[in-house]
This record gives structure tokens, sequence and C-alpha cells, in this order.
């Protein structure tokens, strides 16, 4: 039992305590107490950034639904989401992905806009940005920090890059990534955000690129509660992410082994 941390192991304790005290009354509301926790531990992640940056097709990527299932995020070519719309993940409804309108409109407030989608609603923002560096992306990040949440800051449309960049004889992909990924920062941290981190993924193929790394950071930065559905909810893209969802998997059931 020491190494499951699904459950604290203070509640342990006194589950324990109560078992042996033969207080079967006073473990078995614990135990009610804590499956009720588990149960209603929602995790609430916002997907933001400029008008057709690619947002609702991240969103359909990252609960991996096609972009033309019947309960999938809109997508298209001109601007497409208006209002803030919820996308619960499909075997994990306690992971809500919200596709939120996009940013970066002719007189854009960033703390307007946060106001306006609810933003204490959020235990995250994905910001992504499809080109080069704009401004809107930058307020927004700001006021994010500012407003004490946490942001990761997503750079769309790799794919498109590589293929335009794949044409020239002297190609070389991760000199372009690079490249990308450096101006990106530059332009976060010249405009005052604070230790950018920047991830390069194409929605149209999460398996390649940053998106390994991205999921392996919001993971690391979520509380310990919140970190178990996530990771459940992960799309199944690399082994590492499968052992975690394994060993998380086998937390669950060794610690109802225990309690039952
Ligand atoms: N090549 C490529 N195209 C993408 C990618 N992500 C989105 N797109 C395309 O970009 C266009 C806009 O995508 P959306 O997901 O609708 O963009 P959005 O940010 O939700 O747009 P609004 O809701 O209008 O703000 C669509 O034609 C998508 O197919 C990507 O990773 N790679
Ligand atoms: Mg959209």
């Amino acid at each position: 039992m020491d190494d499951c941390d699904v459950i604290g192991e203070e509640e342990v304790k006194e589950i324990r305590e109560a078992l042996e005290g033969n207080n079967l009354a006073s473990a078995a509301e614990k135990i009610q107490g804590y499956i009720n926790q588990v149960d209603h531990v929602t995790l609430n992640i916002a997907v933001t950034g400029e008008s057709g940056s690619g947002k609702s097709t991240f969103v359909n990527a990252f609960r991996g639904v096609g972009d033309d299932e019947t309960d999938s995020a809109p997508t298209g070519v001109v601007e497409t989401t208006v209002e803030p719309k919820c996308y619960p993940h499909p075997k994990y409804p306690n992971v809500q992905v919200w596709d939120l309108p996009g940013t970066g409109t002719p007189n854009f407030r960033a703390d307007e806009y946060l106001q306006k989608v609810g933003f204490e609603r959020y235990d995250f923002f994905i910001i992504i940005a499809s080109e080069r560096f704009k401004v809107s992306n930058v307020e927004l990040a700001r006021e994010i920090q500012k407003m004490k949440k946490r942001f990761y800051f997503v750079r769309s449309k790799i794919d498109d890059n590589i293929r335009a960049e794949k044409r020239k004889k002297n190609f070389d992909q991760d000199k372009t990534l690079n490249q990308i990924r450096e101006d990106c920062i530059k332009g976060l941290q010249t405009n005052g955000v604070e230790s950018p981190v920047v991830f390069l993924i194409s929605s149209f193929d999460l398996g390649y690129y940053d998106f390994p790394l991205l999921e392996e950071t919001m993971e690391r930065e979520l509380p310990k509660h919140k970190r178990n559905i996530l990771l459940l909810s992960l799309p199944n893209l690399t082994l590492e992410i499968n052992n975690k969802k394994k060993e998380t998997c086998q937390e669950c059931e060794c610690t109802l082994e225990f309690l039952f």
C-alpha cells in the first residue's frame, strides 16, 4: 500500500483504524466519501488562441474524435467558433475540453475576453498559435499569468511548415523546428512573458513533434487528484503514457482491493 497514492495516506490510515476498531459504519462512510470525491473531480481544459489557429481541430484530436463526427467541435476555413463550448471526453466525461472563441479581433482586450469566457472555471489554458508571432497571444498569456492560472503555448499546423520547407534542397527538419520554437519563445519573452515553454504540434498527427512532451508537462504540473484523470483521458500515443495509465489503473485497483 505504501506506493498507492490515488488515495492519501492519511485517509488510508483513518479507514484502517475504523476497520480495526470494528467501526464498520464509520469505515463505510469514509470509503463512500472517498468514492464521491473521485467521482466529482472534474478537469476543465480551455483551448484558446487566434481565430483559425486550429483550436477546434486540437479539441477533436485531444478527445480522439474526427472533425466530422456528430459530437465533434465544428472546424472550418472561415471563423467557426463564437461561444465557449464544452466537449466532454468520450470515455472520461470528468475531463472537459472547452473550445473557446478566437482572440485577436480588432480592439481585442485579453482581460475582457477572459472574463467573458469565464476564466475561473478552467484548470489551465492551451493557447494555440498557427503563425508567426502575434501580439494578442502575448496579451492573453500575460493576462492568464496575472490571474494566477497556468497556460501552455502551442504552435500548431507544424505539418504545413514542414511540408513547405521540405521543398528546399538543404532541408533539415530539426533545424526548422528549432527555428520555429526559438521564434515563439523570443516573441513571448521580449513581450514580458516569463519562462515560456512552446510545444510544436500537428493536430493531424499528434504522435509527431511535441505532443508527447505537452502531455508529460501537463500531467507533471497538475495536482495529484487531477493528474490521474488527465492521464486516463490522453490519446494512446506513447508507450510511456500507456505505461503510466496502467500504473494509475493498478493504483485504483490496489486502493479498492484494500478498501473492500
Ligand atoms: N495542416 C493543418 N491544418 C490544420 C491543423 N489544425 C487545424 N487545421 C486547419 O485549420 C483550419 C482552421 O481550423 P479550426 O480548428 O476550425 O480553427 P479554430 O481556431 O477553431 O477557428 P475559429 O473557431 O474560427 O476560431 C481548418 O481548415 C483545419 O483543418 C493542423 O494541425 N495542421
Ligand atoms: Mg473553432
